[in-house]
């Protein structure tokens, strides 16, 4: 599975019922990485690892179910005003040990793999680089990081240009491209094409791996109805010529999808996905419980004939 933050998470923790967790390798977007208090957090990585040994909250998705946030305010106190980047006290452990990790040498999939072990996780969780790359975006508001426009600005702000910087010069992490190659089926999240899985598409010889592949590459639209679930998805669709709805998503990743799995309410939208060569599953993909996220896993599963 190609994976972003919080959607990818939400249908991932329903697949996780239909199939065993080891058999599951997730390449992570790792360009929504930044710096906080000189700490290297991976805010996609930790949400997947998180969700996988079933520590992330039910309704926000990101952090530590349950978490507190003493040291953030006791930071507030030092640094004044910064914590808009809520990071929880059992959070920072996290961040603590992948910043000594980097800083020791460590690879991002090397401290990864550790941290993956540390949850209990079966699945291989992998960044999509072990180089940096980071979404830049130029707004009204300026040039912005991905945090500061998506949480600090609350992804208010016009977007005119989108980068993904460093991602020339990086190159896809160990296992990347043979778990891509000789995977049974490749399954993009419902996660933004745009801010989650462009970045990922932007690693050197990862779109090249994906169009060789034989197997089937399926996604799920993270649309339903012309609206994405969360986030800014719909205006950045209208901003880069793309139709708003899954015709649109579809066309984000084009040449190599062959599937797209669509929410019952843009059905009508099946017969100009399969004009442009996708199949189109339809089924109900508002993941708001694990159990409809299973459902929806298992006929994507069948429909790729993995089940
Ligand atoms: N998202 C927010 O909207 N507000 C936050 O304060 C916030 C903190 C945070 C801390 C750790 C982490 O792993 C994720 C966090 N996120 C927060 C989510 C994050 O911005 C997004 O999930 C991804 O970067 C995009 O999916």
């Amino acid at each position: 599975m190609l994976a972003g933050g919080v959607g990818a998470a939400r249908f991932l923790r329903g697949l996780i019922t239909s199939t065993d967790p080891a058999s599951l390798t997730i390449i992570v977007n790792t360009a929504d990485d930044d710096r906080f208090f000189g700490l290297a957090v991976s805010p996609d990585l930790d949400t997947i690892v998180y969700t996988l040994a079933g520590l992330a909250p039910r309704g926000r998705g990101w952090g530590l179910a349950g978490d507190r946030f003493e040291c953030l305010a006791a930071l507030g106190r030092l640094y004044g005003g910064c914590g808009w980047f809520r990071l929880g006290d059992r959070d920072l452990a996290t961040h603590i040990y992948r910043t000594d990790r980097l800083a020791a040498g460590a690879a991002l999939s090397t401290v990864t793999a550790e941290i993956s072990r540390a949850f209990g996780v079966t699945a291989r969780v992998l960044p999509m680089s072990d180089q940096p790359v980071r979404t830049v975006l130029g707004t009204d508001r300026g040039r912005l990081s991905f945090q500061r426009y998506l949480v600090a600005e609350g992804a208010r702000p016009v977007v005119r240009t989108l980068r993904y910087r460093g991602a020339a010069r990086a190159r896809p992490a160990p296992g990347v491209l043979r778990a891509i190659r000789e995977a049974r089926a490749v399954i993009i999240a419902p996660s933004n094409p745009f801010l989650s899985i462009g970045p990922i598409l932007a690693v050197p010889g990862v779109r090249a791996a994906l169009t060789a592949r034989r197997g089937p590459v399926a996604a799920i639209s993270p649309l339903v109805r012309g609206r994405a679930v969360t986030g800014p998805l719909a205006r950045l669709l209208r901003r880069f010529g793309h139709p708003v709805s899954s015709v649109g998503i579809a066309r984000c990743y084009r040449p190599f999808l062959d599937m797209l799995v669509i929410d019952r309410r843009d059905r009508d939208d099946a017969a100009a996905l399969e004009r442009d060569g996708c199949r189109a599953i339809v089924t109900d993909t508002v993941f708001s419980t694990a159990r409809r996220a299973a459902r929806a896993a298992q006929t994507l599963l069948m429909a790729l004939e993995i089940s």
